[in-house]
């Protein structure tokens, strides 16, 4: 079958795996009938000596490996980082030098969902990434939100089993609105951060392509000279941070579970690649590791990028979707101890726990220790290790002398020197200062609410109405008192309006702080609106009427194709228009939530007062999306929700005159204004 470049998702054909078209066995014997069994007689017994239908059985029985425990709804991508050379002076690695091309594996996931999930659910979303260095594999590991929920590895099993379905019931899938998750973190203080942030818009993002990322633990970078820094790692999406509003998010779990996974890949197969900038807040390597008196080894914590900004030093694209959703997606393994030289941990104690945990995981998941082979994770630098042997080993080893050191292989593999031309991984030699062992916690560690305020007050109005609505939503989900009212008094200690507004929905008073509030000065570079933002990939239903003229379709379509952006006919029926263009969608089978943007077409006016028609506008109206109409199809729009006069509803004679406005209302994400009053503050 030829791949068609304008139906997203058509199928690459199938390639025979070593050079034949005839269905054979797996041992390569070619098959005269693959429909029937051996059996005694037509309708006899079937025989057990019948090697092909045991195999393809066999084989179709053991399909399924172990879904991840956590992450195991994910979608992924292939690219391209390209370093600016701007880490050059806090960095040896050789990937970070300037207009160095690396190829790079993504996997973006949900936390909570089994591997069927929805991908709309609140949660927050996995960020990993694989760099396949000429220096060996180096695996950046983090997430859309920048905090962790808890401060030390040891507590992630608790926070997991919390977070998890019920035991008895299995129930809520890939939720995080039950009672065990808001007692685990109600009576975990140190959560209170993560939550703010998954209660926020962050917690359901418009598609994986608009999400920010973050290595969350601080690295330590080591340069030429062997110096060393602190740093946070952050992915800056080129579309902006946007998200969902919260009815779309769950319509669409009902509409379309794969929401993420298909924009993903549709945007790469329309060539709207998706792009990051990687930056890095650069911090002294002081004996304390701390900036400005935030701990640098609590994970709770973020840097203000007011305090300590940004600083961009490579580009990724992602261009090419995966063949193959197991061979690639399924079988990644990413791990946090994948590092090269020039990049090294920190003593986060949450980040040591991940250093054990991501191989023991793999060893299950993968079926045994020869993972690393699987051609996702093959590293693209020369391997000479001494690894023999184990499940599924897929090298053929020579020599007879794996071990070090030895004489009879000719002494190899060699260890290289420790000198800075020798590239060698050596790990930096951090001071330990005296220490007791100990299962204590700095009290640097015990804040667990400044930060969170300092989130609740950086955001603009609209953004705190959906803050407030996710946590009213969520606690009204807890059917215990106790768990519900612990953590609207946490929502008191970090700020009474926030507490009172979610316990009068709650149909309680709130009651007041039991601490002092702190008052951190607002970091605006936490609120994701009030910029403008481009518009690749975003998707704009036109609407359609037996009267809409062909060459005007084909003039909107080509402008807003040429600025990146997807229109989807939608047509009172699904024939072709008279030039061949496919109708994309009917008024039966089209629903807001695919569409960033309804522009109804001039020849539309006989389907004023369609009821599927309304639905589509009234939806897209509430959801605060731009909407325009040129010609008659104006008046199509003054029987719906959306007046031509309303805020965000743009109209005119002719197409040109609404397109551009339509596209500039597009850049906002949303028309905040209809949300609240003075939605940016
Ligand atoms: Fe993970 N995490 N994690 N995690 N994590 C896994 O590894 C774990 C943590 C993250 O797309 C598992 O192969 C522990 C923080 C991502 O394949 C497992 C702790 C951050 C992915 C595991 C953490 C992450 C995982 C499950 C606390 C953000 C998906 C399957 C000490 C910085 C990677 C697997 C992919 C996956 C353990 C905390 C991100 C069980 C013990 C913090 C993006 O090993």
């Amino acid at each position: 079958m030829a791949k068609d470049p304008t139906i997203p998702g058509t199928p690459v054909p199938h390639q025979p795996i070593t050079g034949t078209d005839r269905l054979t066995t797996a041992g390569g014997v070619p098959l005269r009938d693959t429909d029937h069994s051996l059996k005694a007689g037509q309708r006899g017994p079937t025989l057990l000596q019948d090697h092909h239908l045991r195999e393809k059985i066999t084989h179709f029985d053991h399909e399924r490996i172990p879904e991840r425990v956590v992450h195991a709804r994910g979608a992924a991508a292939h690219g391209v980082f390209t370093a600016y050379g701007t880490a050059e002076t806090v960095t040896s690695a050789t990937f970070l030098k300037k207009d160095k091309e690396t190829p790079v594996f993504v996997r973006f996931s949900t936390v909570l969902g089994s591997r069927g999930s929805a991908d709309t659910v609140r949660d927050t979303r996995g960020f990993a990434t694989k760099f396949y260095t000429d220096e060996g594999t180096f695996d950046l590991v983090g997430n859309n939100i920048p905090v962790f929920f808890i401060q030390d590895g040891i507590k992630f099993p608790d926070i997991v089993h919390a977070a998890k379905p019920h035991p008895d019931r299995e129930i809520p899938q890939a939720q995080s609105a039950h009672d065990t998750f808001w007692d685990f973190v109600s009576l975990h203080t140190e959560a209170q951060h993560h939550t703010m942030w998954n209660m926020s818009d962050r917690g359901i993002p418009r598609s994986f392509r608009t999400m920010e990322g973050f290595g969350v633990h601080t690295f330590r970078l080591i340069d030429d000279n062997g110096e060393a820094s602190l740093v946070k790692f952050h992915w800056k999406p080129k579309l902006g941070v946007h998200a969902l509003v919260w009815e779309e998010a769950q319509m669409l779990g009902g509409f379309d579970p794969d929401f993420h996974r298909r924009d993903l890949a549709d945007a790469i197969e329309a060539g709207a690649f998706p792009e990051w900038e990687l930056g890095v807040q650069i911090f002294p390597d002081t004996p304390q590791q701390t900036f400005q008196g935030i701990d640098l080894l609590d994970p709770t914590k973020i840097v203000p990028e007011e305090l300590a900004p940004v600083q961009p030093i490579g580009k990724m694209v992602l261009n090419r979707n995966p063949t193959n959703y197991f061979a690639e997606t399924e079988q990644v393994a990413f791990h946090v101890g994948h590092l090269v030289p020039g990049i090294d941990v920190t003593d986060d104690a949450l980040m040591q726990a991940r250093l054990f945990s991501y191989v023991d995981t793999q060893l299950t998941r993968l079926g045994g220790p020869n993972f690393e082979q699987i051609p996702i994770n093959r590293t693209h630098a020369p391997v000479n290790d001494m690894l023999r042997d184990g499940l599924h080993q897929s090298e053929i080893h020579s020599g007879i002398a794996p071990y070090h050191p030895n004489s009879l292989d000719g002494g190899c593999p060699f260890v290289p020197d420790g000198s800075p031309d020798a590239r060698a991984f050596i790990d930096h030699p951090v001071k330990i200062t005296d220490a007791e062992k100990t299962r204590e916690q700095a009290a640097s560690f015990d804040d667990h609410f400044s930060q969170v305020r300092q989130f609740w007050l950086s955001m603009t109005p609209v953004e705190k109405e959906h803050i407030v609505a996710a946590y009213s939503f969520e606690l009204s989900k807890c059917t215990l008192p106790q768990v519900r009212e612990r953590q609207v008094q946490h929502l008191a200690n970090i700020d009474p309006e926030l507490a009172s507004r979610v316990a009068t929905a709650l149909g309680f008073t709130a009651p007041q702080p039991t601490i002092e509030l702190a008052d951190l000065e607002p970091s605006p570079a936490l609120s994701m609106v009030g910029q403008t933002w481009p518009l690749d990939g975003r998707t704009i239903g036109l609407v359609i009427g037996p009267e809409t003229s062909v060459e005007a379709i084909a003039g909107v379509r080509n402008t807003l194709m040429g600025r990146s952006v997807t229109p989807l006919l939608i047509a009172p029926d699904g024939a072709p228009l008279a030039d061949g263009t496919p109708v994309d969608r009917t008024l039966q089978t089209a629903r807001s939530v695919e569409f960033d943007a309804i522009l109804v077409a001039d020849g539309a006016s006989s389907l004023a007062g369609d009821p599927m028609l309304s639905l589509l506008i009234g939806e897209s109206y509430r959801h605060a999306k731009a909407i325009g109409a040129w010609g008659d199809g104006v008046e199509v729009l003054a029987t719906t929700a959306a007046a031509p006069s309303s805020t965000g509803v743009t109209a005119a004679e002719q197409a040109d005159g609404v397109v551009e406005d339509l596209l500039t209302l597009m850049g906002s994400h949303r028309v905040w204004e209809r949300l609240v009053p003075n939605a940016l503050g």
